[in-house]
This record gives structure tokens, sequence and C-alpha cells, in this order.
């Protein structure tokens, strides 16, 4: 749902871009025109890989021209087919790579604290037909790297990862970009980090990389020479020279995420039946997801009507991921031989609200006051 945009009236919604100063931005995009080189490797998408690959303590980065066409690179790239196992709880782009590249996606649960995938889910669902195992970091969240790793690790299958929400992030104090067989970023405007359009591949994988590359550029090993069925996933260069001019506020606009998240849990942390997301076990985090979880019984609404309440005056919160994959049409006819309760239950319960360098404190404390404004059975507000 998109409120109506008012130039008097600010909605404060999810999504709004974090941006550089416009003069950064035009001052990288003046020479692409200066250069007249605009896509196909030219400079600026090199020199943000380099950039990247520095950051995330990666051999190879490959910036792609979304994260749902790297999702689909990488997993052409390593040779999967058959049937993958993620979680339901995602973005649905995480199963579309999948099944685009004609591979039938296998939900598993996730653990209702986390929000991430179950191990135990997982290899429960391991069979011969299995090719592969992709976790998602959701919201951030490192998702159970070491224990899907030994899992994968028993049972000679790669490990990927959807790192679409976890950029700037780490675990264990491992940049998130250098786990499993590659970790996969979007930098879509919504991100923590945005190319406008983008994303990214990164491995410590030679060969992989080499073949991810071959199949981004339609497959051409040389000029009139082409080895493989590829497609055309490049990043083009405006969008590398936005990326250039964020990655140097990246560490702005994380700190404004932070200061943001804070004051939401001070202006949530006493009211009874909403749960905002933790992130104190993680060594380093975006903090670009505020998510909330509202429990029905405690607060006297539910996550649809709190979220109908904050539109009408403005905030556009959203229900990020409702409903699972595994619901979405293109997926519910497949049958599910076991229940997914967690990813049900958390799919009626979180909502997502705005953050990022749009808001200021007087914006969220104004969120803060309108949620807890929000008309509840039961509960007298000015009692
Ligand atoms: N894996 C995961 C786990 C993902 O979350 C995603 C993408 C992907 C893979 C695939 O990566 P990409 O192929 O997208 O690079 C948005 C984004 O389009 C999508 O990138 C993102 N996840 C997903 C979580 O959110 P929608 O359907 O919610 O988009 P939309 O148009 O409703 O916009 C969301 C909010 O952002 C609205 O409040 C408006 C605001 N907005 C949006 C744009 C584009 C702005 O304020 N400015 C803008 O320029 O999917």
């Amino acid at each position: 749902m998109r409120a109506p945009w008012s130039p008097r009236n600010k909605v404060l919604h999810v999504g709004a871009p974090n941006l550089a100063p416009w003069g950064e931005f035009a001052g990288l995009a003046r020479g692409c025109f200066e250069r007249r080189w605009l896509t196909n490797r030219g400079p600026l998408v090199e020199q943000l890989e380099a950039e990247l690959g520095q950051r995330l303590g990666v051999e190879h980065v490959i910036l792609c021209s979304n994260g749902t066409v790297a999702l689909e690179l990488a997993a052409r790239a390593a040779g999967l087919s058959g049937e993958v196992i993620l979680p339901s709880f995602t973005f649905v782009a995480t199963a579309h790579a999948l099944q685009w590249q004609g591979i039938r996606p296998v939900f598993a649960d996730v653990d209702p604290i986390t929000y991430n995938m179950d191990p135990a889910a997982v290899e429960a669902l391991i069979t011969p037909a299995t090719s592969a195992i992709v976790g998602v970091h959701l919201y951030g969240r490192p998702c159970a790297i070491s224990a899907l790793q030994e899992i994968a690790d028993r049972h000679g299958l790669p490990l990927l990862f959807d790192a679409a929400h976890a950029f700037g992030c780490a675990a264990d104090g491992q940049a998130i970009g250098g786990h499993g067989l590659c970790e996969v970023f979007s930098f879509h405007a919504t991100k923590v980090f945005n190319t406008g359009e983008g994303g990214a591949i990164a491995t410590n994988n030679g060969a992989f990389a080499n073949q991810v590359r071959l199949l981004q550029n339609f497959g051409f090993a040389a000029e009139d020479r082409v080895v493989a069925l590829g497609l055309n996933g490049k990043m083009n260069e405006l969008s590398a020279a936005l990326g250039l001019a964020n990655l140097r506020h990246l560490p702005r606009f994380i700190d404004t995420n932070r200061r943001h998240f804070e004051l939401y849990n001070q202006g949530l942390a006493d009211v009874d039946g909403l749960q905002l997301i933790d992130y104190s076990g993680q060594t380093i985090s975006n903090y670009h997801y505020v998510i909330v979880e509202v429990d029905n019984s405690r607060f006297g609404c539910n996550r649809d009507r709190l979220r109908d309440h904050l539109l009408t005056h403005g905030v556009l919160a959203r229900r990020y991921f409702t409903p699972g994959c595994h619901r979405q049409p293109p997926y519910n006819g497949t049958p599910i031989s076991h229940a997914l309760p967690h990813t049900e239950w958390l799919s009626e319960r979180l909502l997502a609200l705005p953050n990022g360098t749009q808001l200021d404190a007087a914006d969220v404390r104004r969120i803060c006051t309108q949620i807890r404004s929000c008309p509840r059975d039961g509960i007298n507000l000015h009692a």
C-alpha cells in the first residue's frame, strides 16, 4: 500500500532512500558523461567493487543490476538444480530467484526468537534432490551461520546467503559478506546502502567469481565468443556513481538508524504487548529495520489495525513479510510436507516502522506517540 504523496503533508514511510549530498553524486555522474562510458565494466563499477571488497574483507565482489538477478546468477554459477532449502519467511525474491532457474524452493521454518531459519528444520528437509542451502540474514540479523555450515559440510552441500538486509552488519566480529560459498547483497533504493537498483555477490572463491562474471555478461569469454548461457546482470556506471557517493556516508546512515532505533526503544519499551527487534546480540548491526512484534492479546489491537491507524496519521509502516512465501500464489500450489508454524505466527505479527535519514528525532517520537495512542480493545488511554 502506498500513501498519497503531498508536499505539505510529510508522509513518514519505510524505505525512503539514504542519500549523499546531490553535488557528490553529480560530480561522479558528470565523469560518466565526460567519458561517455555508461556500463559494461566502467571505471566506477571497478572502483566500487574494489572499495566494497576491502570493506567486506572478501577477495571478489561482483556488482550486479539488482539483488534478485545476483541471486539468480549465484544459483546458476554454483550449478544448483533440483531442490534448495530456504526460509519461507523472507522477501519473495529469495524464492523467485531459485524458481526462475528451474530450482524448486523447499521452505524451512524459522526460529520464533531470531526470525531466522532453524538449522534443525533445514536438516530434516534434506533429501537426495537437495542441491544447496540458502540462509537469509533477515532484517540484518545474521542467521545461524556456523550451524548451517556444519550441516552443509556434513551433507556435501554448498551454502549460500541472501544478505540483502545485512550490508554493514557482522557476525562474531566478521563482516557479513565472507561466509559460505557466497553472500548476495541488495543495493536497492530502500536498503541502508543503495545504488538505486543494484546488488552484489561477495565470495572468496575465484573460480565461482569468474563463472558469475561470465554469466552476467551474456556468457562472453572473449569478443565474438560465447561459451555459456548468460544474461545481462551488469551494474551501470550511474548506479555505481550513486554507490560511491553513498558509501562515503554509510557511517552517518548507520549512526542515524541506531539513534532512531534507541528512540523507538525508549518510546515503546513500557508498552505491554509490543516487542522491538533485539540487535544487542550482534557485534555490528546496521539497525535499518525497526521491526515491532505486536501481541494482540496484550496490546489490545492487532498488527493490521495498528498499521491502518498509523496510515491515517501519515505513517506508512510495512508488513514485512506477509504472508510467508509458501502462501503466495506462485508457491501455494506446491505440496508442502511440513507445517511452518513460526512463519505463520510471525507473518501475522511483525510490522516494519520507518527508519533512515528522512526522519529526525521528532518524527520518531511522533510515530511512538501515534503507536501509543492507537485505539485498543479494553484499554482506556485516558485513564
Ligand atoms: N532478498 C531479500 C531478503 C530482499 O529483501 C530483497 C529485496 C531481495 C532479496 C531482492 O533484492 P532486489 O532485487 O530488490 O535488489 C522493497 C524493495 O523493492 C526490495 O528491494 C526489498 N527487498 C523489499 C524488502 O522492499 P516493496 O515491494 O516493499 O517496494 P515498494 O515499492 O513498496 O517500496 C517500499 C517502500 O520504500 C515504500 O514505503 C516506498 C519507499 N520508497 C521506495 C523507493 C523505490 C521510497 O521512498 N523511495 C524509492 O525510491 O519491495
